[in-house]
């Protein structure tokens, strides 16, 4: 990469996904792209989300700060409460430093031009945080002419859609049943596996999609001067996923690809915060990397300053308040559950319109038919503290936060969430007890609606098939309560 010139950076975000990559070693799914991008650049192994929700970890990763310290810790809140000084999103900075900052990309579904932050923005204009308030310059995607660049991409097919069932179907090699392994806290039945499969063929479309952009990329011959990074935006959309603080809902991919900047086949063990990446990307940049971003530059500097632990919370997901906090060590994981009451499958609407396997082990719950680790989703309320072990129990199925032999562990995860709160205010345990979760959204009326006005299609869904719920949320969306 020639020195006197300043890198493009290309960050990609793939939609509610865990480390289900062929790369990561999954099971069933070919993902051809990212396999390359990992071989010729950086994989992290243990790259995790400070939320396991998508619009407060978009959030973080915008400014470069924790959700919870910048107000931004409510799924959908504060869109029209301006960021407080001296908190600016990252692009401000980029554009300070001469980048056109770009959204989405004309060749991958919707265009990838989602920005979702909890704070006064919009996609694209000026930004000054007082009457301003644009993340970027334009939508479209990255030409030679818009030099130096940065250009955020979403790709949304992994995300819950209507699309899922289509994706399969056009696909010209279906994720095979018989290939795939289900997590151990799954039943195994034929409706989880089809859906099990059904999100690899989306990840399968997703990685395609990573190809017609690495593509693009060498026809307009800015291949040689580009940095592109590639992570999911929160954890996957099933159980145990995206909502909760356990691996699969903040554990993502992750992977660098930098030519002349990395040493090709590179894997991390280190644990590194998604908020790394707006440093990396500041940094990259020559831009000014403000003193509030407690995130450190990954690559392009002499020796990366890696994390001794990662804090990840979980607040407000529409009607369901919930308040959670995990520290991750590079052997353990300790999750502080401040409103215990409230189950891990509650009764939220868009969880029982997404969620195929939550009604299936319902059943089988009824039944009797769960094994005991089946059954850890479905406990009445969660425990206080949270320990797992992640060397012997990756899948967080054993909790040894009230087991003797792992107290000073458990104090020294304490101590590290202690540590984390003395240097930081924590809004998310400030507000606890007067938060206002978000009633009425379109998942309820979705569900209300067709529980009310079409049985048949809710005994299909509570049979496990994978149905196309967004078409609800439209018909239902003027529901009165
Ligand atoms: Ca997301």
């Amino acid at each position: 990469m020639a020195e006197s010139r300043k890198p493009n950076i290309i960050w990609i975000m793939a939609e509610d996904m865990g480390t289900d990559l062929e790369c990561y070693g999954t099971a069933g799914v070919k993902t051809p792209n990212l396999n390359r991008m990992a071989r010729e650049g950086v994989l992290y192994e243990r790259a995790y989300c400070p939320s396991p929700i998508c619009s407060p970890n978009r959030s973080s990763m915008m400014v470069g700060v924790h959700q919870t310290v910048i107000d931004a810790h409510h799924h959908r809140s504060n869109r029209g409460v301006p960021l407080k000084a001296p908190y600016k999103p990252i692009t401000s900075w980029l554009r300070n430093a001469g980048y056109n900052c770009l959204l989405g990309h004309d060749k991958v579904m919707r265009k990838g031009a989602k920005t979702d932050c909890n704070f006064k923005h919009k996609a694209v204009g000026d930004w000054d945080g007082k009457k301003r308030f644009g993340l970027f310059d334009k939508i479209g995607g990255f030409t030679a002419a818009d030099q130096p660049f940065f250009n955020q991409i979403q790709l949304v097919v992994t995300h819950r859609g209507d699309w899922w069932n289509g994706v399969r179907k056009a696909s010209k090699h279906p994720v095979s049943l018989d290939e795939i392994k289900l997590p151990l806290s799954f039943a195994d039945t034929p409706e989880i596996r089809y859906d099990w499969a059904c999100y690899l063929d989306q990840v399968e479309y997703m990685d395609n999609e990573v190809g017609m952009l690495m593509e693009s990329l060498k026809e307009e011959e800015l291949d040689q001067n580009t940095v592109v990074i590639f992570i999911a935006d929160n954890g996957r959309c099933n159980l145990r996923g995206k909502g909760y603080l356990h691996q699969p809902g903040i554990h993502i991919p992750m992977i660098i690809w930098a030519p002349g900047l990395v040493k090709a086949g590179t894997v991390v063990e280190e644990l590194v915060s998604t908020t790394d990446i707006s440093a990396t990307v500041l940094s990259l940049a020559g831009a000014k990397i403000p003193d509030y971003i407690t995130s450190k530059p990954l690559i392009g500097i002499e020796k990366p300053e890696y994390r001794q632990y990662v804090r990840s919370a979980r607040d407000i997901w529409d009607e369901i308040d919930e308040c959670s906090r995990s520290i991750t060590t590079a052997d353990f994981k300790y999750i502080r559950n401040h409103m215990p009451e409230v189950p891990w499958a509650t009764d939220q609407a868009y969880l029982e319109i997404n969620r195929p396997a939550l009604h299936v082990m319902r059943r089988l719950k009824q039944e009797g038919r769960l094994s005991t680790r089946e059954l850890t989703f479905f406990a009445d309320q969660k425990p206080v503290e949270e320990l797992y072990d992640l060397g012997k129990d990756p899948e967080e199925l054993n909790n040894l936060a009230k087991n003797p032999e792992y107290a000073p562990v458990l104090r020294t995860m304490r101590a590290h969430e202690a540590q984390w709160q003395m240097e930081n205010h924590d809004l998310g345990l400030a507000d606890l007890g007067r938060r206002k979760p978000e009633k009425w959204l379109a998942a309820e009326r979705a569900r209300a609606g067709i529980k009310k006005n079409e049985p048949e299609l809710w005994k299909r869904l509570e049979a496990g098939e994978l149905m196309e719920t967004q078409t609800w949320m439209k018909k239902y969306k003027s529901l009165k309560k």
